[in-house]
């Protein structure tokens, strides 16, 4: 997927980096969609993105890096994740953001943090300390605010639970994303300001208008 974009010229600069994570099912995709058909009705310029991926380069890796029948190291997904990440952050999201565009972005920074820091490493300081040392040296913009989808794990498997093929992650067992969601309570210690929890139990309604308060729209 490459961006899609609502423009109003009219606007003035005001580019927000709004972020949305969780496990698997949490429901950020109809979320973000709630989100953006509110700023199309306030008029507010935004794109809307995703990663792994946002740009042609990083759609590419995103492909590698879901493929169920590939296989790769973990310090290789770890790289690939942030060689898609480098190339949609200078590519997309900061031109949208120069442009006083808000980003809307399913995923980022702490799905690395979650899935390859505890998922993977299980919180392993080290593999945590790589991942810091990305972040500092190839992220030049962080979100101004992040949403975390918080729902329990049984919960986010049964609503996804119709999907067809399985991609690379979603094969994982369930202990693989109970550290995932340990990974998310670590990113909400350490930047609990920038890090958003909403409850996202109850109809989509209700966690839509949740959303919305938090980001004051
Ligand atoms: N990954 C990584 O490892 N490291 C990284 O740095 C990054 C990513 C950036 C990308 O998967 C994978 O990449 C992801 C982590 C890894 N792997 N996993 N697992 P993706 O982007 O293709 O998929 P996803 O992010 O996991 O999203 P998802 O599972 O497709 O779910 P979702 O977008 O959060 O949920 P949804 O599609 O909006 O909703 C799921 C279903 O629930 C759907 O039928 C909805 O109608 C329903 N739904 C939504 N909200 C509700 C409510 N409130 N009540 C009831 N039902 C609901």
């Amino acid at each position: 997927m490459v961006p899609t974009t609502c423009t109003d010229s009219s606007q003035p600069a005001q580019g927000k980096f709004i972020s949305f994570e969780g496990t698997e099912g949490v429901g950020k995709t109809t979320l973000i969609a709630g989100v953006a058909k509110i700023l199309i009705e306030k008029g507010i310029d935004f794109i809307q993105t995703r990663e792994p991926g946002g740009s042609p380069f990083a759609e590419t890796l995103r492909g590698l890096l879901l493929d169920p029948a590939v296989t790769m190291t973990d310090d290789s997904e770890l790289l690939l994740m942030f060689s898609a990440r480098s190339d949609h952050v200078a590519t997309v999201i900061l031109p949208a953001l120069a442009q006083g565009k808000w980003v809307l972005c399913d995923r980022f920074i702490d799905s690395t943090l979650a899935y390859q820091g505890f998922g993977r490493a299980s919180g392993d300081e080290q593999v945590l300390a790589k991942i810091q040392i990305l972040i500092d040296n190839f992220v030049p913009k962080l979100p101004d605010t992040t949403i975390w989808l918080d729902l329990p794990i049984s919960e986010g498997m049964q609503r996804a639970k119709n999907r067809g093929t399985l991609d690379r992650f979603e094969q994982e067992q369930i202990a693989f994303f109970e550290r995932v969601y340990q990974g998310f309570e670590y990113c909400h210690r350490q930047q609990p300001k920038r890090i958003q929890r909403i409850n996202a139990s109850g109809d989509m309604a209700g966690v839509l208008q949740k959303v919305l308060t938090v980001l004051d729209i």
